[in-house]
């Protein structure tokens, strides 16, 4: 059952259940299409809640039996909802015995349990438990569990669920059972199981209070040979957590699983995470460095959830931020650290700090403020929703997790350590609020956040306008900020927020200067942090000699856009001087924004694009510095992303931005062909492959080298990847090799894909590299293939399949969101293909259907023309009869717009 279509479920409805669930025994009959859930639920009256019947959720059941206090239920007794079951009850304690059968081979939802390679896993969060069976499925009813699963013993010699092992046994028929019990009281989104022919690497570990551990990763066999790093950053996810903030594993087993039909990255289940293949296996023949970063990094993210999710977990899916923000920020942190720890030098580690920032911010920029900027936007705590699935954003993740570090930085390393102390001395074991969590940082470290808590209120990208004055004959400089965020959908207005802006001034020989502001008795340090409260603040800093040059929002201490009017020298200047090695890494993005941004309007203009020479020479400055670490130059000269470059263009135009992007590579690669070809042949990697940042950094710069050479064209860099392409003693080198191939129109790019796929035809996620990578291939030149004809050809490959999520992030996604300067081609054949797709996807699995769908939630910031062609597909999509709620949703918002 389904909410009523285009009703949404508002945060201010909610009210606690008549009846909550004390202890649930389930009982599990495994059959690909048949299975058998027996539930034994002891419901318990909630003290607080109004008088009402016991409400379960159940979907996609079909109920064998329901029985009350072991009898059969009354007439009128128990009521068929639009969402599952009422039953009417009077006794304080209840208990009900639900046997339900469910058709996993059929579920193409992913959501509930489903088959993958002849296994059965489970995906319970948002709303997938009352596809099991019928339950009080919210977050808010924490239960005890305990699980039996019997299955065929060939096929699923393997049985897991949450917690404890208690037993195992043989049964008749070929068939076996395991009995599991979870010591901790969870909501129903933390349930799972799987049965499947997987094998384990395991690992004894000790914590810090002495308790010995096991920890396994449960692969197929015949990925066995990619797990060590995952078990390795579970080990280091663990000691992380118990040194920063003190917390322990609290079960005497973890599991993490890994499935290859999997909607999203990975799901915490209690003890028993199940992961995407995509973020468990990486070895260095398969995986690339980013692959090696995000295996880590995603591991970190379930296993932090333990804490800050399981043992306190969200009152209503409007918190979702309340574990997800905050467990982004802890797997930030997590990586800053190790990446920082890896490194040789302490000016090794900050860089290697720098960069994870870095690229923490990209991922807002990128996929973050477009968020905000259409039709979807919502504050990282929404008001309303339809689909919860769609809410998993983000703004709810990436934005949650800087307003989670915008909190860090107002109380301070120790300050925050307090208030997650007493967080969890409040609250551990219970399902809360947003507030409570910012009331225990507030109430550990006597801090007013009262105004603060707008951010969890307020939809929108803030703006924060800069603007400095310097006054020569009081040697004064008075910098003042001021802000406003734009009107969102359903929020036209908006109050002032309170934003930490770091700020440093940089005095004329590029050193940063002490500050002493108006009224201070005493100089102070060279970097400071504002609080900007109000509409508009000004700061008068005195005792400089010259003109500073302000460098603000240092480390990007807030989730805003800054609007800061400098000129190209400026920001020269601060792409050679800036101290902060954020901001010096942002001053040559907004270099190269306006550089783009201007190559772009001639394009559309007809007028010939020209690269100004000034940024050329700041360009090549850094390219040239070897005293810079590689990794941070890599980050400086990449690129600007599309999709961030897209909401800064007014109006959006993807084919001249393209040409733009095209033109500028091929004018750097050329002028600088030199430059890139002494840094490709230096930055070589010697020895055998390890993950580790500083390889990582040289590789990436090296393969970024080679894309610039390729751009500009010439026979040398189509010898250099080819050679880089067959000699490679890793993935990300012939990775990188074949992406630089893709951007050549000579034959060695059909056959360096030919190769690239002979080589691994058997190997599901290096085919998702392959077939992304044609789907986000640029078209060079005019004799280059189109890519929607690609994209349909490679639909019938043998290994593509639309029911496999990662194969339709690679190809679809690849085209969609990846490639906007093909997929916005003019003749509108792009927007007809993705309404066919989604329109299909939806009948199987909305949740992927609705990721493919808001790819275009942003159009009304295109031009006219484009506008009418995206509107047209928006409504056939729209007007498809028996769609989803997740992408009646998405599209409806953005015809509302
Ligand atoms: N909590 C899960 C996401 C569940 C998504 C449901 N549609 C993964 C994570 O954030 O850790
Ligand atoms: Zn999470």
């Amino acid at each position: 059952m389904r909410t009523q279509q285009g009703t949404p479920i508002l945060r201010s409805a909610y009210q606690p259940l008549a009846y909550g669930v004390e202890s649930v025994e389930l009982d599990f009959v495994l059959d690909p299409t048949a299975t058998q859930v027996t539930s034994r639920l002891r419901c318990v009256r909630h003290p607080d809640a109004a008088a009402g019947p016991i409400v379960l959720y159940g979907e996609a059941l079909e109920r064998v039996s329901l029985t009350v206090d072991g009898m059969a239920p009354a007439p009128g007794q128990l009521r068929d909802t639009a969402s599952g079951l009422e039953i009417d009850v009077v006794g304080d304690v209840v208990n009900l015995e639900i046997v339900t059968r469910i058709d996993p081979a059929a579920n193409t939802t992913l959501s509930g349990l489903y088959q993958s390679r002849g296994g059965f896993f489970t995906q319970c969060e948002a709303e997938g438990f009352r596809r099991i069976t019928y339950f009080p499925d919210r977050p808010d009813v924490m239960a005890r569990f305990t699980v039996r699963l019997e299955a065929d013993k060939a096929t699923c010699p393997v049985l897991l669920s949450n917690g404890n092992l208690l037993e195992t046994g043989e049964l008749p028929g070929g068939r076996h059972f395991a009995r599991w019990e979870d010591p901790f009281p969870k909501p129903s989104y933390l349930f799972a199981l799987v049965a499947a022919d997987l094998q384990a690497l395991e690992r004894r570990v000790t914590t810090m209070s002495g308790r010995e551990v096991l920890l396994q990763v449960w692969v197929e066999a015949r990925d066995l040979d990619r797990v060590e790093h995952a078990m390795n950053s579970l080990v280091h996810s663990m000691r992380w957590d118990e040194e920063v903030f003190g917390l322990e594993l609290d079960l005497d087993r973890f599991m993490i699983v890994a499935v290859s039909d999997f909607n999203m990255g990975a799901m915490e289940n209690k003890g028993l995470n199940i992961f995407n293949t995509k973020y468990v296996l990486a070895n260095p023949e398969t995986g690339t460095d980013l692959d090696f970063e995000n295996v880590e990094s995603v591991v970190a993210h379930e296993y932090f959830h333990n804490w800050t999710g399981n043992r306190v977990t969200c009152r209503d899916w409007f918190q979702l931020t309340l574990k997800e923000g905050l467990t982004v920020f802890r797997d930030q942190q997590f990586t800053a650290d190790m990446m920082a720890r890896a490194a040789e030098s302490p000016a090794a580690a900050a860089s290697a700090r720098a960069v994870t920032r870095i690229a923490n911010v990209r991922v807002l920029r990128n996929g973050q403020f477009p968020e905000d900027a259409g039709p979807m936007a919502h504050p990282i705590r929404p008001d309303s929703y339809q689909e919860i699935n769609n809410f998993y954003t983000a703004t709810v993740y990436q934005k949650g997790a800087e307003v989670i570090r915008m909190i860090h930085t107002l109380l301070g390393r120790e300050g925050f350590r307090n208030g997650m102390d007493l967080y969890f001395s409040y609250h551990d074991g219970q399902a809360v609020t947003c507030d409570d969590f910012v009331q225990c940082m507030a109430e550990a470290n006597g801090a007013d956040l009262d105004q603060f808590m707008r951010w969890y209120a307020q939809a929108g990208t803030p703006r924060v306008k800069a603007s400095g004055e310097y006054d020569a004959a009081t040697g004064s400089y008075t910098l003042t900020l001021s802000q406003h965020t734009p009107a969102t959908p359903g929020q036209p207005d908006k109050l002032p927020l309170h934003i930490p802006v770091m700020l440093g001034l940089i005095g004329p020989d590029g050193r940063d200067l002490p500050l002493r502001l108006e009224g201070e008795t005493r100089v102070g340090e060279t970097g400071r942090l504002l609080h900007l409260r109000s509409d508009s603040q000004r700061w008068r800093f005195i005792g400089l000699g010259a003109e500073p040059v302000p460098s603000v929002l240092r480390g990007f201490s807030a989730p805003v856009i800054l609007e800061l009017d400098e000129s190209d020298e400026r920001l020269a200047f601060r792409m050679a001087h800036d101290s902060d090695p954020f901001n010096r890494w942002d001053a040559a993005q907004r270099y190269m924004e306006r550089v783009i941004l201007d190559l772009a309007a001639a394009s559309a203009d007809g007028r010939t694009m020209d690269v100004p020479q000034a940024f050329g020479h700041a360009f090549r400055a850094l390219l040239i510095d070897e005293s810079l670490d590689p990794a941070f130059v890599a980050e400086a000269l990449s690129l600007p992303s599309e999709p961030y470059l897209l909401e800064r263009m007014a109006p959006a135009d993807p084919e001249p931005l393209r040409a733009a992007l095209i033109h500028l590579m091929r004018e750097l690669g050329q002028a600088m062909q030199a430059d890139f070809l002494s840094r490709y042949l230096d930055l070589e990697v010697d020895g055998d492959y390890r993950y580790h940042p500083s390889d990582a950094g040289r590789r990436a710069l090296r393969n970024l080298c080679l894309r610039y050479l390729m751009a500009w064209g010439g026979a040398t860099a189509v010898e250099l990847a080819v050679r880089q392409f067959e000699f490679a003693g890793n993935m990300t080198d012939r990775y990188g090799a074949l992406a630089a191939l893709v951007q050549s129109d000579s034959p060695r790019r059909a056959e360096a894909l030919a190769a690239f796929h002979d080589r691994y035809r058997d190997d599901a996620l290096v085919l998702d590299k392959w077939f992304a990578l044609q789907a986000g291939a640029w078209r060079w030149s005019d004799a280059a293939p189109q890519t929607l004809d690609q994209v349909r050809t490679l639909m019938d490959h043998p290994a593509f399949s639309l029911g496999n999520p990662n194969k339709v992030y690679a190809l679809l996604g690849g085209y969609f969101r990846a490639n906007p300067g093909e997929f916005h081609r003019a003749d509108g054949l792009g927007y007809a293909f993705w309404a066919d797709q989604v329109v299909i996807l939806d009948r199987a699995n909305p949740q992927v259907a609705s990721r493919m769908a808001r790819a275009l939630e942003g159009w009304r910031k295109f031009t006219p023309a484009i506008q009418d062609g995206i509107r047209a597909a928006l409504e056939r999509v729209a007007g498809s009869a028996g769609l989803s709620p997740d992408v009646s949703e998405v599209v409806g918002k953005a015809l509302k717009g």
